[in-house]
Formats: structure tokens, C-alpha cells, sequence
């Protein structure tokens, strides 16, 4: 066999294969050049590193989490106006994108939106809010949430970079051997979506360590788990979920690789293997996903409801229990996503019923969140509208999600788009809405002025008015008997439900456009909306006791907790603002470059693999085992902030308490 120094990376890698992929390949370009050269044109890379990438500030990280995720929504979006673009027009033509193109954006499309859209987003609003919400100064390991965070942005831009050089998979966001296997698929594709989960997998169960352990062993005094805010225990049990489910993605895809790499036999049923081993694996691991990413949004619902309507939240205790209680459950459904693998029907009634058990503690949470309201001064914010939304669509989809729980059902709309509407109602109302309700309630906190709320409220209605109308029409096709994943087709009745469709998308570009119009004029607006006191919504959770932007240690002080709600709580006992006799210093990690390295040689590992160029893969290896065990060898990790400093930025603090009309 021939050698080649860049194993099998040819100019063939480029995307000269359809216009429409030259296209994508040089607006990726040109948006990198541009990100590139803006910031050199401005002068700000000293800034960007020194204050930004090499940070391990929970606040920075968490806000860093965010940035990748917007980004990748609108490269996820983008595949999805493509798609919708394609099904509208397919009729008895090839529409304009070519199968093989078509299956890679759909692949893209899952995956990103998964991986690299909603695992970020609720990562990283967990990140700025969690340790400020338990009373704590940052995260049980800083470094290692540094380290989360690159090797994320590592298979992030393993994605990016399929659109360039190769192409992605087109084997789904679940990639199914054997059509995932080295047979079927001899090309980088499958290899490009391998390593990008595998890297922000890794990324992710580190994460989740370091919230649980955060969660346990830093809450600040008398904040028992009783009395953590709810967005804390959904934090909880997301992250136990993370730690429990994702090694086994990172197996099975792990094991895929293997198959592809070395022609092992995991996969292949005539080599010994078993292709439905995977499916299993994949699904232990993909149906508790969908709760990591839709327990996050519970909590910040549960919040943002008991805030906007000035009450406790109703049913706390039940509300923890039903959470606690799903994440469990999460684990004991996975085969009702292969009802048709031909279990036998006992087999398939247990995980039909076992599911629908899962919508017992939901229904409790519905009950709680329209308790809260009920009899409560509600206003009429942003995020009480995303969680309005929320509660009214979600429970549509969670009864087709009981729809799909039934095997006989479920035999008839399997892999149709009835279940491309089942899913999307439950991750764009569930997860996404909240993630955007997160963002519009905690962006003060993060950056001191409030979001403005009439592109806020515009942003909401067009996206759920998108969201109906590209969604309900796919229930319908469902039961017309269009399959998902459909490139083109030739039945006529399916077409004006598929324009309406991609009209609906148009109407959530439109509140995508609102949402980047919200964030420019409230950038411009910003010292007109600025936030003197740290706590614009009358909050009732610790969060809101620091300043906006907090300090780098959060809490100058450990505040000491009496009650749920525990700022509320302070307010009422008017001892919110007290101010200490002296100050003490404070211990706060130390800035460091090697996450940025870690990720980075992340990433060339993974470029690596996926063109076979071995000396490079085992270089970058090396070089990773190498900067662990550096790092590991220095003791200095973190600084002193002096007590004077620290009496300096109080003092600000509490002027501009004073200013707001706090104190
Ligand atoms: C914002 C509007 C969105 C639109 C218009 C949209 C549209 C689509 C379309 C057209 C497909 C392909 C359906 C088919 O197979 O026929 C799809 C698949 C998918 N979408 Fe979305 N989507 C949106 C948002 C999201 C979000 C927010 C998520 C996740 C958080 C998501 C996750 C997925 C997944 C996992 C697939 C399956 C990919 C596969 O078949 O492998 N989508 N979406
Ligand atoms: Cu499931």
C-alpha cells in the first residue's frame, strides 16, 4: 500500500461536487476571514485572549458556551431553510439539491442543532447561573470547564470544516450502521461526524462532573438541596444524566470508528456483530438526552414563571420530585425508538407503557407552573411569553408523544414526518424556548443592561407562529404516509402542506432576524438600560444579589441562606444589602492557555483520524498526554484578590446600589 503524508486528503476534498456546496464552503470561509479580520482590525486579540479564551471565570466560559451556540444555530437554521427550500419545490423534479448534498444538510441539521446548538446553550447558561444561584464563586474545577468548553468548540469545528474540506456524513444525526459502516460509506463523512461527537461528547461528560460536584459541594451555608432553586435541580439531574448517558454514545460511536477504521466486526451482522447493538447503544444514550436538554429549560420555566408572577413557585417540592423522578425513568425507555426492530410485542408494550409513565411527573409540572400563575400579578415579559408559548405547545406535543408510545401506533408513523413534528414540537417549545427565555431574563446579569423587549416579544410571536405552521403541517404528511429524510416524490397532495411548511420557516427567519435586531439596538441602547442594582425583575434567587456584571468572585461575601427563594427572602428581611465590617482576600482560578490547546489539538486529532493521516493523529496524541500531565504538575492555579480590591469593587458596587435605588 502507498504511503501519502496526508493519508487520504486530496484536492478532491474540496466541494466542487454541486454549487450549492461551493456556496456553503465559501460563505464558511469568508465568515471566518471576517471573524478573523475584524478582530484584528480592531486590535483585539491581546483582549480576546487574555480576558476571553485563556479565562476560567464560570461567567466567561459560560458566556463563551452561548456564543458557540447562537452561531451554530444560524449555520443549523440555515440546513433547515435548505431542506424546507428542497421539499417544497421536489415535485416531480430534483428539486435543486442533489441526494447526496441533501443527506448531508439533514445530518448537519440534527447534529449541529444537538450537539452544537442546544448542548452549548444550556451548558453554558448553566455555567454563568448555577454557582451564582447556590451562593458559590465559581465551579468545583475550573480548569476542566475550560477544557469542556474547547474540546466542545473543537467538534464544532470539526462540522464547520466537513462544509470546506470533505464532506459531512449522510448517515443522520444518529448515524445507523451498516449504511454508517465502512461498506456503505467509504468517504470522511461518517468519520467527520465520529469525531466531532466524540470530542464534545468527552467535553460534555467532563461537564457534567464538574456541575454535580459543584452542585453538591459548594452551595454557600444553609442552602440545602431543599432550598435550591429549581433551575439548580434540573441542572442536577441533567448533569447526572450526562455523566451516566453519554459514555455510551462515546462507545458506540467509539466502536463505530473501530468497524471503520480497523474493519472490526461490532456492527456487522455477517462478521459476527450486531447492528442493533448499536441502535441500543445509541438510544440508552439518545432518549436521557432529550431530557439533558429539556430538564435545563423545566428549571429556567419554573423561574422565570415564579418571578413574572411575583410568587413562590407552586409545588416546589413536587416539582423537584417529578424532576428527579423523569431523569430516572429517562433510562428505562430507549427501545420505544425502535419499536420495529421486532422485539417481541411484550417487550414493546413494556417500553410503550414505561413511557407514557413519563408523562405522570410531567403532568405534575404542567400543574405546578399553571398553579404559580394562577392568582399572581403576572407580567407580561419576554421570557413569560417564551414560557406561555411553551406550556401551551409542549403539551400538543407531549400527547403525540403518547401517540408514538403505542406500538401499534408507532408501526404506522415510524421514521415518517409525524415524527419529525413530535420531536421538533417537543425541542423547539421545550428546550429551545427556554433556552431563549434564559437568555432574554439572565442577559442583564451576564452583561448589565436588559435586552429590549419589543424585538423580544417579536422574536417570540414569529417564532411560534413559524413553528405551527412549519410544524403542524408535518403531523399531517405523517399520516399521508411521507417518509422523513424525503429528497424528492411525486405524490401532488403533499405538496401545498410542504409550501406551508417552508413558509413557517420563513416566519421563524423572521425571528431569528428579530432576535439579531434585539441584541444590535440594545448593544446601542445599552447606557439607557443599564442595570445599576443587579436585580431588574425583583428576583427572587441569589443570582440577582450579585452585582450585574458580577464581580469575579460573585459574592464578596457567602451569603447565608434561610429559606427557598432565599434573596426574596433577604430583601423581605431587609439584610439583601449589608455591608461587612472588613473584607477578607479572596482565592480565584488563574488564567491559562491549555484548554485553548487541549481543544485545539482536540481537534487536530480528530482531522486527523478522519483523513488518515496517522503520524498526525499520534503526534497530536502525544502532545495531549503531554499537556495533561503538565498541567497536572503545576501547583500555582490560583491568584489572590487582595481584600483592598476586593473593598474597591464593593464600594462601586454599593454606590451603584445606591444609584438604582437599592439602598
Ligand atoms: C427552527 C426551525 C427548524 C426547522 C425549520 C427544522 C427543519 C428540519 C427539517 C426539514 C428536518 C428534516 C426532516 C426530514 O427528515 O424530512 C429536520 C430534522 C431534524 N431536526 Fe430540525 N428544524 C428546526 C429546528 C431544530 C432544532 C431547534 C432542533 C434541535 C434542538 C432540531 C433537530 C433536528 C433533528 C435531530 C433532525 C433529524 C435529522 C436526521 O434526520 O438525522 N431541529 N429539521
Ligand atoms: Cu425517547
Amino acid at each position: 500500500m502507498e504511503m501519502r503524508i496526508l493519508g487520504r486528503l486530496t484536492a478532491d476534498a474540496l466541494p466542487f461536487y454541486s454549487w450549492v456546496a461551493v456556496g456553503g464552503a465559501v460563505v464558511t470561509v469568508l465568515g471566518f476571514l471576517t471573524v478573523v479580520g475584524v478582530i484584528t482590525w480592531l486590535g483585539k486579540w491581546r483582549y480576546l485572549w487574555n480576558e476571553w479564551l485563556t479565562s476560567l471565570d464560570h461567567k466567561r466560559i459560560g458566556i463563551m458556551y452561548v456564543v458557540v451556540a447562537l452561531v451554530m444555530l444560524l449555520r443549523g437554521f440555515v440546513d433547515a431553510i435548505m431542506m424546507r427550500a428542497q421539499q417544497a419545490f421536489a415535485l416531480n423534479s430534483d428539486g435543486y439539491l442533489p441526494p447526496e448534498h441533501f443527506d448531508q444538510i439533514f445530518s448537519s441539521h440534527g447534529t449541529i442543532m444537538i450537539f452544537f446548538m442546544a448542548m452549548p446553550f444550556l451548558t453554558g447558561l448553566i455555567n454563568i447561573i448555577v454557582p451564582q444561584q447556590i451562593g458559590a464563586r465559581d465551579v468545583a474545577f475550573p480548569f476542566m470547564n475550560s477544557v469542556s468548553l474547547w474540546l466542545t468548540a473543537a467538534g464544532a469545528s470539526l462540522v464547520l470544516v466537513s462544509l470546506v474540506i470533505g464532506r459531512f456524513s449522510t448517515a443522520g444525526w444518529s448515524g445507523y450502521p451498516p449504511y454508517s459502516g465502512p461498506e456503505y460509506n467509504p468517504g470522511v463523512g461518517v468519520d467527520y461526524w465520529i469525531w466531532a461527537i466524540q470530542a464534545s461528547g468527552i467535553g460534555t461528560t467532563l461537564s457534567g462532573i464538574n456541575f454535580i460536584v459543584t452542585i453538591l459541594k459548594r452551595r454557600t451555608p444553609g442552602m440545602r438541596l431543599m432550598r435550591m432553586p429549581l433551575f439548580c435541580w434540573t441542572a442536577l439531574a441533567s448533569s447526572i444524566l450526562m455523566i451516566f448517558a453519554f459514555p455510551a454514545l462515546t462507545v458506540a460511536t467509539a466502536t463505530l470508528a473501530l468497524d471503520r477504521i480497523f474493519g472490526m466486526h461490532f456492527f456487522t451482522n455477517a462478521g459476527g456483530g450486531n447492528m442493533m447493538n448499536y441502535t441500543n447503544l445509541f438510544w440508552i444514550w439518545g432518549h436521557p438526552e432529550v431530557y439533558i436538554l429539556i430538564l435545563p429549560a423545566f428549571g429556567i420555566y419554573s423561574e422565570v414563571v415564579a418571578n413574572f408572577s411575583a410568587k413562590r413557585l407552586f409545588g416546589y417540592t413536587s416539582l423537584v420530585y417529578a424532576t428527579m423522578t423523569i431523569a430516572l425513568l429517562s433510562f428505562t425507555v430507549w427501545l420505544h425508538h425502535f419499536f420495529t426492530m421486532g422485539a417481541s410485542a411484550n417487550v414493546n408494550a413494556f417500553f410503550g407503557i414505561a413511557t407514557m409513565v413519563i408523562a405522570v411527573p410531567t403532568g405534575v409540572k404542567v400543574f405546578d407552573w399553571l398553579m404559580t400563575m394562577f392568582r399572581g400579578r403576572i407580567t407580561f415579559h419576554p421570557s413569560m411569553l417564551w414560557t406561555l408559548g411553551f406550556i401551551v405547545t409542549f403539551v400538543i406535543g407531549g400527547m403525540t408523544g403518547v401517540l408514538l408510545a403505542l406500538p401499534p401506533v408507532n408501526y404506522l408513523v415510524h421514521n415518517s414526518t409525524f415524527l419529525v413534528a413530535h420531536f421538533h414540537n417537543m425541542l423547539i417549545p421545550g428546550a429551545l424556548f427556554g433556552y431563549f427565555a434564559g437568555y432574554m431574563y439572565w442577559f442583564p446579569k451576564a452583561f448589565g443592561f436588559t435586552l429590549d423587549a419589543h424585538w423580544g416579544k417579536r422574536a417570540f410571536w414569529c417564532w411560534i407562529i413559524g413553528f405551527y405552521l412549519a410544524f403542524m403541517p408535518l403531523y399531517v404528511l405523517g399520516f399521508m404516509g411521507m417518509a422523513r429524510r424525503t429528497e424528492h416524490y411525486d405524490i401532488a397532495a403533499w405538496q401545498p402542506l410542504l409550501i406551508v411548511a417552508a413558509l413557517g420557516a420563513l416566519v421563524v427567519l423572521a425571528g431569528i432576524t428579530s432576535l439579531v435586531i434585539q441584541l444590535i439596538t440594545s448593544i446601542g441602547n445599552r447606557d439607557n438600560a443599564r442595570d445599576l442594582t443587579g436585580d431588574p425583575w425583583d428576583g427572587r434567587t441569589l443570582e440577582w444579589l450579585t452585582a450585574s456584571p458580577p464581580a469575579p468572585y460573585n459574592f464578596a461575601i457567602l451569603p447565608q441562606v434561610r429559606d427557598i427563594d432565599a434573596f426574596h427572602d433577604m430583601k423581605r428581611r431587609g439584610v439583601a444589602y449589608s455591608r461587612p465590617e472588613r473584607y477578607e482576600d479572596i482565592l480565584l482560578p488563574k488564567n491559562t492557555g491549555a484548554g485553548v490547546l487541549l481543544g485545539g489539538l482536540a481537534f487536530t486529532f480528530g482531522f486527523a483520524v478522519v483523513w488518515h493521516i496517522w503520524w498526525a493523529a499520534i503526534a497530536a496524541l502525544i502532545a495531549i498526554l503531554g499537556t495533561a500531565v503538565a498541567r497536572s504538575f503545576r501547583d500555582k492555579t490560583e491568584f489572590r484578590l487582595p481584600a483592598s480590591e476586593v473593598k474597591e469593587i464593593e464600594d462601586r458596587r454599593f454606590r451603584d446600589l445606591a444609584k438604582g435605588g437599592a439602598i
